[in-house]
């Protein structure tokens, strides 16, 4: 486990640098979608948010959090991700939702960095936007 520090330009160089994002938002799409019918349902979409821990950062949900409240969160979220209404997220949709709250994060992160907690083996987007500026620094 170790410790990351991230701020808003961390965010932002990392969805700018559209190859890397792209590739990233697709793993995470193609790891996501468990039935592999090349979109994700409601429930798939909720397990991912579970795991990359979006909601908690973005979303400022606590473990408090009433699970009738939580199936609300995640409709809303679910609704802005499907942006043509049918039901089902695809890849495009994926893509493009999940930067506009990359970015939104990084809006709110400003240049106050925050540290984060991370396991070793952690796939969520924050510590691969801190891994890449680490290969930018090192490179
Ligand atoms: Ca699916
Ligand atoms: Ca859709």
């Amino acid at each position: 486990m170790g410790v990351v520090i991230i701020d808003g330009s961390t965010v932002r160089s990392f969805v700018d640098d559209e190859v890397q994002f792209h590739k990233s938002a697709d793993e995470a799409f193609a790891s996501l979608d468990l039935n592999n019918d090349g979109v994700l349902s409601r429930s798939e979409l909720r397990r991912a948010f579970e795991s990359l821990r979006l909601i908690e950062t973005h979303f400022g949900v606590d473990v408090a959090t009433p699970p009738e409240e939580l199936t609300k969160l995640y409709d809303s979220i679910f609704e802005k991700f499907d942006c043509d209404h049918s039901g089902t997220v695809d890849q495009k949709e994926f893509r493009d939702e999940l930067k506009n709250i990359l970015l939104a994060i990084a809006d709110g992160l400003g240049s106050s960095p925050i540290q984060m907690a991370l396991e070793d083996d952690d796939q969520s987007f924050l510590k691969k936007a801190a891994d890449l500026e680490a290969s930018k620094l090192s490179a």
